[in-house]
């Protein structure tokens, strides 16, 4: 098992599977798990229309491999922390959408991890823990960006000061998850989504993906002004224009209001 990949990778039409593969390790993630994880991400982008990222076995991610963190010195610590935040932004602002299937522990990395993904998935078994405080380490893969952001840093602060785990439903009311489905269901959900995401068209996606986000951060008078271009960009492209005559020509399906929820 040691020596397997620890990534795996696999083309599902136009979806990426890519899997954390170290379950007798909870998935815990290594400086080889994290180069492997990047050349699936890679590959995802120039290949794929969506990506699901999961964990195997009966945890996500069990976080920062700290057998191997404890070896490293100070200057291998801050490098291998700025090494996760160029991968995660390979996810987060990159080409396509990701979806991510949780289930079991999804701790402090791998929540990390999961918080660069677009679409997040747990089933009941989720738990969410950010363990850092009691290691006596600190977040180090873009959690006190993105995981503050999703969830405030006043909740953050609070798993992190008292090493609390939170669950599935909680986590769903602090936005920290988007969906919560049965155990064991996560993944084919995470994949039912990405599916869904990959029939946008490539620069509808791009925008949300890049320009959201951006906008978020600007003041509100250049947010508005980047969104006009951003729209008028993304309308310009002629899978726009062939996407509103088919709607106009009635060739789509209309929305409908969701099923109970
Ligand atoms: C590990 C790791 C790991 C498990 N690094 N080896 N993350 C943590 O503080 C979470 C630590 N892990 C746990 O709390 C538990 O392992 C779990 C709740 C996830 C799972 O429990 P369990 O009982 O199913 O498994 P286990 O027996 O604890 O672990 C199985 C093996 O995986 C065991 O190794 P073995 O050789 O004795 O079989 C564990 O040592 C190993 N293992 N987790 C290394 N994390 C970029 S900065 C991010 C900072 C962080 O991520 S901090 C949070 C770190």
């Amino acid at each position: 098992m040691a020596n397997q990949e620890p990534i795996s990778y696999e083309l599902d039409g136009e979806i990426a599977m890519i899997g954390l593969r170290r379950p007798e390790k909870r998935n815990a993630v290594s400086d080889r798990v994290v180069e492997a994880l990047n050349i699936a991400i890679e590959r995802a982008q120039d290949e794929a229309k969506a990506a699901v990222i999961f964990g195997e076995g009966t945890h996500f991610c069990a976080g920062l491999d700290l057998a191997e963190h404890m070896q490293k010195p100070l200057i291998g610590a801050v490098m291998g922390s700025r090494r996760w935040h160029r991968i995660f932004d390979g996810i987060e602002r990159g080409a396509i959408p990701f979806a991510v299937a949780l289930q079991g522990a999804v701790v402090g990395g791998g929540f990390e991890l999961a918080a660069a993904c677009h679409l997040r998935v747990a089933d009941e078994t989720a738990f969410f823990g950010l363990p850092e405080g009691q290691r006596g380490i600190f977040v180090g893969g873009g959690g006190s960006v993105r995981i503050a952001r999703l969830i405030g840093a006043q909740r953050m602060g609070d798993m992190m000061l008292t090493g609390r785990t939170v669950g599935p439903a909680q986590m769903e009311v602090w936005g920290g998850v988007n969906y919560v489905v049965p155990t064991g269901t996560a993944l084919e959900k995470a994949k039912e989504l990405a599916r869904l995401a990959a029939q946008n068209a490539p620069m509808s996606n791009y925008a949300i993906l890049n320009a959201l986000p951006r906008i978020r951060d600007m003041s509100s008078e250049d947010g508005l002004f980047t969104e006009s271009l951003m729209s008028a960009l993304a309308s310009a492209t002629p899978e726009a224009n062939e996407r509103l005559r088919a709607f106009l020509e009635k060739r789509t399906a209309r929305l409908k209001a969701p099923d109970a929820e």
